[in-house]
């Protein structure tokens, strides 16, 4: 047992000074209709909570993540599942997410990593059947491996462009496996570092070929769950493709792919993309793509993407409250893709985490729930379209008018009215009672 200082973290009400105690996340509880954990489906995130040990550009690794075997062996894999799902139960997390290079380390030869990734497999579903823990998505690592530095589906490499497609069938192969209700493309290498040496169009077309031939196969196999792009503007490319929700669901919907993709959004991503998590959010929601979300959390004094567990409870409720507004996630998930600071490098910390992480989305549930009963903010919004629920305004709504007949009415009218203030200030102010008044 690797955190044997902990049996179960369980809810002990805000008031508990336990540091190994959920303080609002209530799994049962009751919030609009239903329980705390299925509006919340925690995941872990295998290449975090397992696999980063704090190395950074600067220095080594500061935490043991070894879990008492010899690193890069299949005897740490296992380890790495044991370690991991006796992690779960203990938060009580329901979900994992992986890349096929995070369950083994990958060998020279694609036919020993893939006979590796059988064997893993095999020992996960065994651990997944005593636990009722589940695979809410997985991946493939397509950007760590030299031979992606000129991208994966965006390579100018034949060669290369079969092996992506190799370790996607792969990682469907064990995703279907174990059950995963999604497949995630984050385009870490599809983009550019410079404009004079790539053909945009040729890499995005091949992009676009190599999502179709992943769906084709997928849904031949029995996968029935949903495919995601994971939007990201930068890093480690200067520029790349799915820059964020709005850009890829263009490209999605440019080549077809519409009808199997939706988004997994990050919050860290999105600020990065200069946008909030909420934008992204409702973005991904407005065009029928909310699908899953990387509930992590960005620096806004710094530019790259730091994954910290999230802690900011505004950023949160407004994230619950559009998947609130959306029905909630269906196949998907709340997976933690955040890893501890580098200086916080125990077990316990990993474990506390965690309880940060699941609080700070519990708090935003409730509160994001307590927002929509209050009604304010969407009575007010309703208040400010009224123009176009009769007369004129229902006309352009309905399509049963002209630019001439539209034209005629303003020439009629003179002088504009006012629209009505946007009254920002009175309804941030009214969150606030909301959120932090009794
Ligand atoms: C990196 C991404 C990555 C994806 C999965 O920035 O967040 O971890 O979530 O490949
Ligand atoms: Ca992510
Ligand atoms: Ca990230």
């Amino acid at each position: 047992m690797y955190f044997d200082f902990v049996d179960k973290v369980n809810y002990e009400g805000p008031k508990s000074k336990n540091p190994f105690a959920f303080k609002f996340y209530d799994s049962e509880r009751i919030v609009m209709g239903k329980a705390m954990k299925e509006h919340l489906p925690f995941a872990m995130a295998w290449w975090h909570n397992l696999g980063a040990a704090g190395t950074d550009m600067f220095g080594r690794d500061t935490a043991d993540k070894s879990f008492g075997a010899e690193k890069a062996t299949m005897a740490h894999a296992k380890a790495k599942v044991d370690a991991g799902f006796e992690f779960m139960q203990k938060l009580g997390v329901e979900y994992f997410c992986f890349h096929d290079v995070d369950l083994v380390p990958e060998a020279e030869d694609i036919n020993e990593t893939n006979a590796r990734l059988d064997k893993i497999s095999d020992y996960i579903l065994e651990k997944m059947n005593a636990t009722g823990i589940k695979c809410l998505w997985g991946t493939a690592n397509m950007f760590s491996n030299p031979r992606f530095m000129n991208g994966a589906g965006s390579t100018n490499s034949a060669d290369v462009y079969c092996f992506a497609a190799a370790q996607i069938k792969k990682a469907l192969d064990i995703t279907v496996k174990l059950g995963g209700k999604g497949y995630v493309f984050w385009g870490g290498r599809e983009g550019y570092e410079t404009l004079l040496n790539t053909d945009v169009k040729f890499e995005q077309e091949n992009i676009a070929r190599l999502m179709k031939m992943a769906v084709t196969y997928g849904r031949s196999i029995g996968f029935e769950g949903d495919f995601y792009i994971e939007p990201k503007p930068k890093e480690p490319m200067k520029h790349q493709y799915d820059f964020d929700a709005a850009t890829a669901i263009g490209f999605l919907r440019q080549y077809g792919l519409d009808k199997d993709f939706k988004m997994n959004i990050e919050a860290n991503h999105a600020l990065l993309a200069g946008h909030t998590f909420e934008h992204e959010l409702r973005i991904s929601a407005i065009n029928g793509m909310l699908g899953s979300i990387d509930a992590n959390q960005g620096d806004p004094v710094l530019d790259w993407d730091t994954d910290e567990f999230p802690f900011d409870v505004y950023s949160a409720t407004m994230c619950m409250y559009e998947v609130l507004k959306a029905g909630g996630l269906g196949n998907g998930g709340l997976n933690f893709d955040a890893k501890n600071r580098r200086p916080s490098n125990t077990a316990e910390d990993m474990v506390q985490a965690f309880i940060l992480g699941m609080d700070t989305f519990a708090l935003g549930l409730l509160k994001a729930a307590a927002i929509i009963e209050d009604g304010t903010l969407d009575g007010f919004k309703k208040e400010r379209y009224s123009s176009f629920e009769n007369g004129i305004g229902k006309k352009i709504v309905d399509g049963e008018t002209s630019l001439e007949e539209l034209s005629a009415y303003a020439c009629s009218l003179g002088k504009c009215t006012d629209p009505g203030s946007g009254k920002q200030e009175y309804i941030q102010s009214a969150i606030n009672g909301i959120m932090f008044g009794e």
